[in-house]
């Protein structure tokens, strides 16, 4: 049979208003100038770059309690729904290339808003599940989730710029991998709902395989939702992805971190990817940011079909015609 070209829609968000490091919003270009586009194409995707996405510049955004640049960060997520939407109407699978992880909400909200229900994967060391009360560093990078999920509305105060945002998850809906640094009120928020998690402890404890063989039956156990990943660099170990704003020791390796997308990839309900917090000013050398900047194009080829067993072009029978 012939394998359908899988159609990509490739946004840019340079922001970095989410965190207080600057250097993040320069993900996109670099990850394009790391020949992203190319090599997607080269595998057999059709992709199509709908460029970086244009964010008003912000310039009184007052901290709201703790909470930094809540204006910002809501304008530009806001901005970034409206065009992941237009990817998806366009049949594409999209891929948002970061920027800081705040930028979680304008995607999942886009890809929900034009596909229905969503299940996240939640690739990360952080859970990125604080409220904007729960977090003690104000930071809306280290929020994203909890704007999305339904259960969690009741807690959700309102803020300048985000009454556009409709939550589009349920809890039973999401899964986390790679997490190992949880705040207090995060591991509290987890467990109060039952969200599924796959800590670095679990996968010591299982393997990687066996922790993607239960996320995708987990995932696939009921109606089969489209599938969002939310890939943060973070989650890989920073001896192989150094350049980034918030390392954390004893993360994924090269190969488990593969591995993931790898394995969602071929769920084939793979329907929007984000790739964010990769930080060209966080290397200590170009090398460091060449390693994490290779890293970031590696995960997303994984994710559109690249077997490092080997793949060969459409036309021929493919591994799983068999
Ligand atoms: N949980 C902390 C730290 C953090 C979250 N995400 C990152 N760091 N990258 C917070 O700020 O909410
Ligand atoms: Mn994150
Ligand atoms: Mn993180």
């Amino acid at each position: 049979a012939l394998r359908p070209r899988a159609a990509v829609g490739v946004v840019g968000a340079p922001f970095s208003r989410g965190q207080p490091r600057g250097g993040v919003e320069g993900g996109p270009d670099l990850i394009r100038a790391a020949g992203l586009l190319d090599r997607l194409n080269q595998q057999g995707c059709e992709v199509k770059d709908y460029g970086n996405v244009a964010f008003e510049d912000v310039v009184v955004d007052e901290p709201i309690g703790r909470v930094k640049c809540v204006r910002a960060v809501g304008g530009a997520n806001q901005r970034l729904s409206e065009v992941v939407q237009a990817v998806k109407r366009d049949g594409r699978t999209s891929v948002m290339l970061g920027g800081d992880h705040s930028l979680a909400i304008g995607s999942v909200h886009g890809h929900a808003a034009a596909v229905g229900g969503v299940a996240v994967v939640w690739v990360d060391a952080h859970a990125d599940v604080n409220t904007p009360l729960s977090s003690h560093t104000g930071n809306l990078h280290g929020q994203p989730m909890s704007f999305l999920l339904h259960e969690l509305q009741h807690e959700i105060p309102v803020l300048p710029n985000f009454s556009w945002i409709k939550p589009c998850v349920w809890a039973k809906d999401l899964v986390y991998v790679g997490l190992r640094d949880l705040d207090p009120a995060e591991h509290y928020i987890l467990k109060l709902l039952g969200v599924k998690v796959f800590s670095m402890t679990d996968v010591d404890h299982l393997g990687v395989a066996r922790v993607m063989e239960e996320t995708c039956e987990y995932l696939c156990a009921r109606v089969k939702k489209p599938i969002h990943l939310s890939y943060d660099i973070d989650a890989i170990d920073p001896s192989v992805a150094p350049a980034t704003g918030t390392p954390v020791v004893g993360g994924l390796t090269y190969r488990e971190g593969v591995y993931i997308a790898e394995q969602l990839s071929q769920t084939g309900l793979l329907s929007a990817v984000d790739l964010v917090e990769v930080n060209p000013l966080r290397g200590q050398t170009e090398k460091e940011v060449q390693a994490t900047v290779g890293t970031a194009v590696d995960l997303l080829l994984a994710c559109f079909g690249r077997l490092r067993s080997g793949n060969h072009p459409p036309g021929l029978p493919s591994e799983t015609d068999k």
